[in-house]
């Protein structure tokens, strides 16, 4: 190439933005995956840039610059979208989550709160070629580059190498996501992803009918390694039976702030004290999906798999689940939820007549009083809650209702009247420091709910569950300062352990008073046959994927979205696959080291992927409202 031909090329449009749009990609996989190999990088991104780069080059005419600086915009968002759902989610994202960023609305608190002032990065050079456009000093000149014998070629060559990469990948099954990126290049993936469908390429072989429920109950079973009880010889069966079932679901609450003292003052001074009448179980893993705090609220009521790429609530919003509210309302109860956001969110307008659910209280219900980060606090939801709830059992039949919060959401921010614990110097100003003092307001407003109920006269009569919907401190991740808090209460390293721990306590007046703490591992699954038992629903004809853990102890429990799939916990370990099961890791659930051998989990690896599979199949088949 001649000198003056190689100068044209190097200031064209194809050549500077190929190269930005480059430069911004090894930086976005740097900001990912810790390393920037700028090699790995060419090798397997360089040829989709290319793709998008030369075809502007070679149709875009008159608009060239406009369309390439367009190009460049929608790539960095696009980036920035990746790498600040990475920070929230530990997950790369694909493009049927990038669908639901329309909800980013309600929670842009939490979004403002992630952004670091180095991902202006990806927008810093389109700063300064917009002020050299104006001021008629931009560098990148329009000239029109050969197209038969350069741009083409180009073109061609980058759709080549775009597919050979593609067909490379294609049939490669890589367990977390992240590294699935990494390796398959980021733009590959998600061509992938969009190739392969939500369901990505998974063949699990199982040996039952899915549409036989009898016989798809007997295999879930039989996976799970569960024996068969009758119901008159199962603990507690039908101790609570008509009582009212009050469930309050706490946004993001973990377990390790209950019980945990600092400087002698407890978090949850008035859960501590339920808890010592209660039924108590500390090791809850959380099994929730991209839906967050509406798949928990799918979980409790169905106690099936949430979906492992899409919420729930929009996947099989026309359906109608055979669910704990279904089964009650047989039972002669009325069925209602709370939850002071809007009830767009998560589709849950959907999600609770596909629930059975019948009354369900949202966003203007509320009123604006007390306004706190998405919506009005707990404390007024719980306060407007109460007449209805009087209602009920003025009416003398009994109720259920879900109570959902939405204050201890992240970032948790409260007003400082609210404020009510005082934090040691090191946790002012810190998201654990913040996050404790929103769990002890939760904790006040639980107890002060709780008394209403005894005021009420509904107390005695009635079953309360309350439990996290997932994590809270998702983000410690990244943020260095938090791990080291987090890991100075704990006694231990913060891990994926602690992480996705939650708690679930039952109260039952008269029945929990003696009061017990379950340390075995549960799953979110196991709570609405935990809760049927005590109501004395038997369950012994739907298809359920969790277990009565007042009579079952043994555990086999799938967690998908938030851990690669695949991941499981047992009686003894979390297991997190990375490609596969081979280059996976074991975690003692006791003293949370990582176990070398582990090659005898291989079967409850097999058997998880089973029962995911089979929920996933089974909710196929269920029929539309
Ligand atoms: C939204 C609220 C918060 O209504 O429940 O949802 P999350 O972000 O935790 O899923
Ligand atoms: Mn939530």
């Amino acid at each position: 190439m001649k000198k003056e031909h190689m100068k044209k090329f190097l200031t064209s449009h194809l050549f500077v933005v190929t190269a930005i749009l480059v430069l911004k990609i090894i930086f976005l996989r740097y900001l990912l995956f810790g390393k920037a190999d700028i090699t790995q990088a060419l090798v397997l991104e360089l040829s989709y840039i290319l793709v998008f780069t030369a075809l502007i080059e070679l149709i875009a005419g008159k608009w060239k610059p406009g369309a390439f600086l367009l190009l460049n915009l929608i790539f960095s968002t696009l980036f920035l979208a990746v790498v600040m759902y990475h920070a929230f989610f530990g997950r790369i994202v694909t493009y049927f989550a990038l669908f639901q960023l329309g909800q980013l609305g309600t929670i842009n608190e939490s979004v403002s709160a992630l952004i670091r002032p180095i991902y202006f990065l990806f927008f810093a050079e389109i700063i300064v070629l917009i002020i050299l456009l104006l001021s008629r000093k931009y560098p990148i000149r329009s000239y029109s580059l050969n197209k038969k014998f350069l741009v083409l070629p180009i073109l061609v060559l980058a759709i080549l190498v775009s597919f050979a990469n593609f067909q490379a990948h294609k049939d490669e099954t890589i367990s977390n996501n992240v590294l699935a990126a990494e390796e398959k290049g980021i733009l590959n993936y998600e061509a992938l992803e969009m190739y392969l469908g939500p369901e990505g390429q998974a063949t699990i072989q199982v040996d039952v009918a899915v549409e036989n429920s009898e016989a798809l109950i007997e295999e879930v079973r039989e996976l799970k390694g569960l024996e068969y009880i009758p119901p008159e010889q199962r603990e507690y069966f039908g101790a609570a039976e008509g009582r009212n079932l009050i469930v309050i679901q706490v946004e993001s609450m973990q377990s390790f702030p209950v019980g945990l003292e600092l400087e002698g003052k407890e978090v949850t001074p008035n859960l501590n004290k339920l808890i010592d009448d209660s039924f108590y179980f500390p090791n809850t893993a959380q099994q929730t999906g991209p839906g967050n705090t509406a798949d928990a609220e799918f979980i409790i009521n169905t106690s099936l798999y949430p979906t492992a790429f899409n919420p729930t609530s929009q996947t099989f919003a026309d359906r109608a689940f055979p669910s704990l509210p279904r089964l009650l309302k047989g039972e002669g109860y009325t069925t209602s939820t709370f939850h002071a956001d809007d009830i767009s969110f998560w589709n849950r307008d959907e999600l609770y007549p596909a629930l059975g659910i019948e009354n369900y209280y949202y966003g203007a219900f509320f009123g604006n009083e007390d306004v706190i980060g998405i919506g009005p606090s707990d404390e007024v939801m719980f306060k407007k809650a109460m007449p209805v709830l009087r209602e009920s059992h003025m009416k003398n039949t009994p109720f259920y209702t879900q109570l959902i919060g939405l204050t201890s959401h992240h970032p948790f921010h409260l007003p400082v009247e609210q404020q009510q614990f005082d934090l040691p110097e090191q946790f002012k100003d810190s998201l654990t420091g913040e996050y404790l003092v929103s769990i002890n307001y939760m904790d006040r407003i639980i107890h002060d709910f709780i008394e209403q109920l005894k005021a009420e006269g509904i107390y005695e009569n009635s079953v309360i569950a309350i439990y996290g919907d997932h994590f809270g401190l998702q983000q410690s991740a990244i943020n260095p300062r938090d791990v080291e808090l987090v890991t100075e209460l704990l006694g231990h390293e913060y891990q994926t352990i602690d992480r996705l721990k939650i708690p679930f306590i039952l109260h039952a007046p008269g029945i929990t008073d003696e009061g017990e703490t379950f340390e075995q591992q549960i799953g979110q699954l196991d709570m609405m046959p935990t809760i049927a038992n005590l109501l004395g629903l038997p369950l012994d004809d739907m298809v359920i994927f969790g277990q009565d853990v007042l009579n079952h102890k043994e555990s086999l429990l799938g967690a998908r979205y938030y851990l690669p799939i695949g991941s499981f916990w047992n009686d003894e370990i979390l297991f997190i696959p990375e490609k596969g099961f081979e280059d996976g890791t074991a975690y003692d659930l006791q003293t949370e080291e990582v176990i070398a051998d582990f090659e005898q989990y291989r079967e409850d690896y097999d058997r998880v992927l089973k029962l995911e599979y089979l929920s996933d199949a089974y909710m196929k088949t269920l029929p539309k409202r």
